[in-house]
């Protein structure tokens, strides 16, 4: 959970009027200024250690102009989402989650890598019809059963809940989420290690997932599917594809669709901002998601919920170019944005020359400038540029095909990283 200062919700309020006004000006399009509600950018946890999950039905909405038909698991009873909540614990808590099913057939959840799961106070294990295995865990009957799961977060790190039932049906139709188990040491660092400290205000979260709309029509229709002929045509990040990644959560236009991806840094100093921001990726993909962050290197310190770590102290945390996010894995990263030539239009200046702005063609994104913190000339027939001349890059599966929405491209998979200006934009 973040804490607001009161300057600070003075300036949210600010930017969420210079918002409305932008989106008025933009046509309503995704609005990627971090002003809308209490948590608009970064991880949203929903905090325990008691949890209600209720499997839902509902809708999500895809870059293609689609309209898809989901499962998901929702906090209590709110309505439907994709994917289920971030679940936040301690280090050490006893944790419960009372699965309560809506849908029309059984369903039930995993906990990969929690150990001793108890199912309504029993150990909990495969369920088996005969000699035929029916299921990897207890069963919330359909329509109105329920099951409760426990177990005691014993680790930190970052872990997957997901469907053990029929989960080749169920995984891909949107009933996962996932758990972060926060260390003794404290909430800003990953494991009970020095070296995993993060800014606790810069954190987030990239869920991983894909969607076949055979799959979902099918299962809308109430028919069976064969799973030979599973065949994804949606990539998401936290439930959505690109450009909707980049709007805030909880976006009025994406419903069932609350969380966004969009990382909001400032450049590194070693005074003012030297502790990086913790992205925790994490899968539930049929293939290897290879995730390119782009603008520096990642530093993973953690893997499924353990450290990289040798004996005793020593780190085996190491840079990485790309993340290869593969099916159930979970990484924990490191990421700060470095500005090393710190270029400036005064005492650093670009040593190129630029093209004339008439020549240029370009988005509401760019600043007009190649200066961070500046702002060039609004040339004719563009209405605006971006808020304070901050600078976005693009964060993405280089899978390239996974970078489309049924074919159409440059959607799926991929969001921003924005770099604000020293300081924050004013
Ligand atoms: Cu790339």
């Amino acid at each position: 959970m973040r804490k607001r200062s009161l300057f600070k919700s003075h300036m949210l309020a600010f930017l969420l009027v210079l918002v409305l006004i932008m989106a008025t000006t933009l046509g309503g399009g995704p609005s990627v200024a971090n002003a809308q509600g209490p948590q608009s950018d970064g991880m949203v946890c929903t905090g325990g250690p008691n949890f209600t999950l209720t499997s839902n039905d509902g809708y999500i909405g895809t870059p293609d102009g689609n309209v898809v038909y989901m499962w998901g698991l929702s906090s209590g009873s709110d309505p439907f989402q994709y994917p289920g909540p971030v679940l936040c614990v301690n280090e050490g808590d006893t944790v419960t989650i009372v699965l309560h099913n809506t849908l029309n057939r059984g369903i039930s959840l995993i906990f990969p890598g929690q150990e001793n799961v108890l199912a309504n106070g029993q150990p909990d294990g495969p369920v088996f019809s005969g000699a035929t295995l029916t299921s990897l865990a207890k069963v919330a009957p359909a329509s109105g059963g329920s099951v409760t799961y426990s177990f005691v977060a014993s680790r930190p790190g970052t872990y997957l809940y997901q469907s053990g039932t029929d989960p080749a049906i169920q995984v891909p139709m949107g009933l996962f989420g996932a758990i972060v188990v926060r260390p003794a040491m404290g909430a800003n660092f990953i494991y009970n290690r020095g070296d995993t400290e993060f800014d606790p205000n810069k954190e987030y979260i990239s869920l991983l997932s894909e969607v076949d709309p055979i799959l979902s029509q099918r299962m809308e229709a109430g028919l069976s599917f064969n799973s030979k002929n599973y065949h994804p045509r949606y990539w998401f990040v936290n439930g959505r594809g690109f450009p909707d990644t980049i709007a805030p959560n909880y976006a009025s236009w994406l419903p069932g669709q609350p969380y966004g991806s969009l990382t909001i840094l400032q450049p590194w100093e070693a005074t003012l901002n030297p502790v990086p921001a913790a992205i925790r990726y994490l899968s539930v993909g049929s293939i290897d998601y290879p995730f390119h962050p782009h603008g520096n290197n990642v530093r993973i310190v953690g893997r499924d919920g353990t450290a990289l770590e040798g004996l005793p102290i020593e780190t085996l945390a190491y840079d990485k170019f790309s993340v290869p996010v593969g099916p159930g894995q979970t990484w924990d990263a490191l990421f700060s944005w470095h500005d090393p030539e710190a270029y400036n239009a005064t005492t650093n200046p670009v040593p190129v020359t630029f093209p004339n702005i008439l020549d240029m063609f370009y988005g509401p994104l760019f600043g007009g400038s190649p200066y961070l913190g500046e702002q060039g000339t609004i040339p004719v027939g563009v209405t605006s540029q971006n808020q304070c001349g901050e600078f976005y890059h693009i964060a993405h599966n280089h899978a390239l095909y996974q970078i489309t929405s049924w074919g159409v491209v440059m959607t799926g998979m991929a969001t921003y990283t924005r770099i604000d200006p020293p300081g924050g934009c004013p």
